[in-house]
């Protein structure tokens, strides 16, 4: 081998192959040179603001930057300016977003563009679905960093307060600002004050990074732990409960921001025991906080076991409502009507409501998409929903703008994701998971952003050839961007729309097997359960054909659209057709655009997204010099499961629903590895 090849090899090696375990996420750089900065105050926020510069500054050796605290009628709460060697901000935590900022801009070398920066919401939220005994439901990356079970379950120690900065930096890199820190079907517990001791230790590590904490709370509280005899929001006795547990709270926590709600909804208790309404029990809460500066996200996540369409239920109770919501509650929506899915056109209630403020709740956790198994960036199905248009206002009322006071003004705006995170070393079970964090925190601060934007400086800062322990950023070698970036760059954008072919493709929803929302289960729907959580009440397949009938002439949801959506969506010439079926039953011999008919369309998708992961995991293996072993390996390991449970989900849906198309599935395809029976009895013992 000649000397030169022998260097490079040496150099790729030396550079990128030092053992990575992914627990510094996408802050992996290091300083290569000095930076003196000058900023007349002093603050915790501020002596951050200063350490990120000397610990990530890439930029001049010995440059001076200058952080200045002073606002600028242009500027909102977290805004910031880049004035030519100068960062300016109305508030501290805006000082640390723009170093942040520019951090990221060096080492992605993208340049410093001197203009202001503000964020699309005022409050950027994770929502942690963690209980008190350390569980988290729907959690895969393993338990709760903020509880914990057992005698010193509410002892705080070093360990504890050393994880909860790094999480809290790791937000604060992406903008992020707000935590809940409980599962929505809340324990009551969380309320007493043992527990809220120990939310405001979470409290005093999260605040120097502009993070506020806020709690879920459960609705019958006041009859379960203040020993009422009703939690009736129009009861004297529990306004005055809340009242003075608001109270109690920021006497604890003087910066909290407030509760998050999930009541009458999927068993939880709310008003409606009471017969009174979302907005009576919101305003009530909403009235509590008020002297405080609080808010309360109420989540419009509502169903009941008998209505016809579960899609249609959020809308239907909560439209009615509009206007009666006071100012500091703001309305928590899925961003799909139904239920985090691997796709669904947006919820109707965005764009509807004009007089109350509404917020996305997105799902970072990939309960629905592949746990933390599967590899799917979820930024494209995020800038999908942000960017639809609900006409609200005429063409251009995208969901994002229907929601980030840019149509109608609201008092407080703000989004929430469900965390993906735990204990885990690399903080999200999957290390491209990581993926999702990023880019949720990118798109709350702006959510224009491109999903190929953030897959572009996620891959750069996460993978990025940076030696640790040294200075020197080694840049971006025309070789790795070659051969590195671009592939996976590719993959990882494709990986959704790949998890919408091998699971539901072409409009199918919630075909999961029950409970653990995993593998396929087209045909759970065993006696007594009811319809609305069996994937049949969503397939509706039967020899004449597939699919669910919400237009004018079955459940009318197209209605809760407004206008050309409506229509659009209600005519078979228009309706999108990766939201076919989610909009039409049709029979198995309709024609789709492509020209073929619906089921071999069906199973064409099918073996299309099953494809596109045998190409993921050689576009993976290629990569392998330019990856550290750790990394490399429990992708590579979580790519091989991924492909076989694509086969899974392509076998069970193909030969399920053949038992009512009654067609063969298409000769030039991949015939079945399993047998349909096997596929249903291990998943029923799996259960
Ligand atoms: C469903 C989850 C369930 C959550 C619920 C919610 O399966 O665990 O409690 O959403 O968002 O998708 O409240």
């Amino acid at each position: 081998m000649k000397t030169t090849a022998l260097f490079v090899l040496f150099m790729v090696f030396s550079i990128s192959l030092f053992a990575e375990n992914g627990h510094d996420l996408w802050l992996r750089s290091k300083s290569t040179g000095k930076i003196n900065v000058i900023c007349k105050k002093t603050s915790p926020t501020l002596t951050i603001a200063i350490q990120e510069l000397q610990k990530g500054w890439q930029g001049k050796d010995n440059a001076t930057i200058t952080l200045t605290l002073k606002s600028d009628k242009a500027l909102k709460k977290d805004g910031f300016k880049f004035n030519k060697d100068e960062i300016q901000a109305g508030t501290e935590s805006g000082i640390l977003y723009g170093v942040y900022e520019l951090l990221r801009r060096q080492q992605t070398g993208e340049p410093v563009e001197e203009k202001i920066y503000n964020p699309s919401y005022e409050i950027r939220t994770l929502n942690h679905w963690d209980n008190p005994d350390g569980s988290i439901e729907r959690g895969y990356a393993g338990k709760s960093i903020f509880w914990r079970n057992g005698d010193n379950s509410m002892t705080v120690t070093d360990k504890d307060k050393d994880l909860w900065q790094e999480y809290a930096r790791a937000n604060a890199s992406v903008g992020l600002n707000g935590a809940v820190l409980n599962n929505v079907n809340a324990s009551p517990l969380m309320l007493s004050k043992e527990y809220l001791e120990r939310v405001k230790a979470i409290a005093e590590v999260l605040r120097p990074y502009g993070i506020k904490t806020f709690l879920s709370v459960k609705f019958s509280s006041p009859s379960q732990i203040g020993k009422l005899k009703t939690s009736d929001p129009l009861d004297p006795e529990v306004i005055k409960w809340w009242n003075d547990k608001v109270k109690e709270i920021y006497s604890i926590i003087p910066d909290f921001g407030g509760f998050l709600v999930k009541a009458s909804s999927e068993g939880q208790p709310g008003p409606q025991d009471y017969e009174r309404s979302h907005a009576d029990g919101a305003n009530m809460m909403a009235d509590a906080f008020k002297p405080f500066g609080g808010i309360v996200m109420w989540r419009a996540f509502v169903y009941s076991p008998n209505d016809k369409d579960r899609a249609r239920q959020a809308y239907t109770e909560f439209m009615p409502l509009d206007g009666k919501f006071r100012d500091n509650v703001i309305i928590q929506v899925k961003n799909g009507p139904v239920d985090f899915q691997p796709r669904e056109p947006f919820s109707p209630l965005f764009g509807a409501m004009k007089k109350t403020s509404l917020m996305p709740e997105f799902q970072i956790t990939q309960e629905y998409l592949g746990q933390a198994i599967h590899m799917v960036f979820l930024g494209p199905m995020w800038e999908e929903c942000l960017k639809s248009d609900t006409y609200q206002e005429g063409p251009g009322s995208t969901v994002g703008r229907s929601t980030d006071g840019s149509i109608y003004p609201q008092k407080h705006t703000a989004i929430a994701g469900v965390s993906n995170i735990g204990l885990d070393t690399n903080w999200c079970g999957h290390q491209m998971a990581q993926a999702n964090w990023y880019a949720f925190g990118r798109l709350a601060w702006n959510n224009t952003l491109t999903s190929e934007k953030i897959a572009d400086e996620w891959i750069k800062l996460t993978f990025g050839p940076v030696k640790p322990g040294q200075t020197g950023s080694l840049g971006f070698s025309n070789d790795w961007t070659e051969h590195f970036l671009v592939p996976v760059k590719k993959m990882i954008l494709e990986s959704r729309e790949a998890a919408v072919n091998y699971m539901m493709p072409l409009g199918f929803h919630h075909i999961f097997s029950a409970n653990n929302h995993y593998g396929p289960g087209p045909w759970y729907a065993p006696k007594g359960v009811r319809a609305d959580w069996t994937p049949p009440y969503y397939h509706k397949a039967d020899t004449l054909g597939v699919g669910f009938d919400r237009t004018h002439a079955g459940t009318d949801a197209v209605s809760q659209y407004h206008e050309p959506l409506a229509s659009q969506f209600n005519d078979l010439k228009t309706c999108p057709e990766i939201y076919l079926l989610w909009f039409h039953h049709l029979p198995w011999d309709y024609k789709v655009s492509s020209g073929r008919t619906l089921w071999d369309e069906i199973c064409y998708s099918y073996e299309k997204g099953l494809n596109q992961v045998r190409d993921f995991q050689k576009t993976w293996d290629k990569v392998e010099p330019y990856v550290d072993k750790e990394r490399f390996e429990n992708i590579r390991s979580k790519l091989k499961n991924q492909c076989r449970n694509a086969q899974v989900w392509k076998d069970a849906c193909t030969l399920y629903f053949q038992q009512f198309s009654r067609r063969p599935i298409p000769y030039d395809i991949e015939r079945p590895v399993y047998e349909l029976n096997d596929l249903i009895s291990s998943e029923v013992k799996r259960r």
